[in-house]
């Protein structure tokens, strides 16, 4: 894609979500399901499509990974306490573009779950984006599994340097 066809030539490139239960500003009764539909296949990577749910007390209540069947993504869930909830999703495009977005809904139901800290996906996730390298993008979300490789991996490095600090200082001088 050249700079020529401008913007919005790239911008149709993307695939889009075309709808999604719950919509945008919905309220709901009950829900065990989230269902987002694209306008095009997306690409089946491990831990590239990726669906949460997050409630009022900032939990997770998805009860599984999202799956995927070709166009469309969807995610069982259980809700907790009545409020406000968002379904947040990131998903790989067909032209290989990661697309994301955030769906706020209301939930009026009775709790169905006490929901869980993180998602029960993450680490599966965290793992797979480590060993994908897909290029940075400005609409990639946060990339928990990268940090905390990055900040394991400065960790080892302040550690090995305290210890040859350690050895250099305890060794007996040699004249
Ligand atoms: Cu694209």
């Amino acid at each position: 894609m050249t700079a020529a066809f401008g913007g919005a030539t790239a911008a149709s490139a993307h695939d889009s979500l075309v709808s999604s239960s719950p919509a945008d500003g919905d309220t709901v009764e009950a829900l065990s399901e989230v269902r987002l539909d694209f306008s095009a296949n997306l690409l089946g990577t491990d831990g590239g499509n990726i669906v949460i749910v997050v409630g009022p007390d900032g939990r997770h209540y998805e009860s599984a990974c999202a799956e995927l069947a070709g166009p469309t993504l969807t995610l069982p869930v259980a809700l907790g306490a009545p409020g406000e909830y968002s379904v947040e999703w990131r998903a790989v495009s067909s032209d290989g573009h990661p697309v994301s977005g955030v769906i706020p809904f209301t939930s009026t139901g009775a709790s169905t779950s006490d929901g869980t800290e993180g998602s029960v996906c993450e680490s599966a996730a965290g793992a797979a984006e480590a060993s994908t390298a897909s290029p940075p993008s400005a609409e990639t979300g946060s990339l928990p599994g990268i940090v905390i490789g990055l900040l394991a991996g400065g960790a080892v490095l302040v550690l090995v340097a305290v210890l040859i600090v350690v050895i250099v200082r305890t060794r007996p001088r040699e004249d």
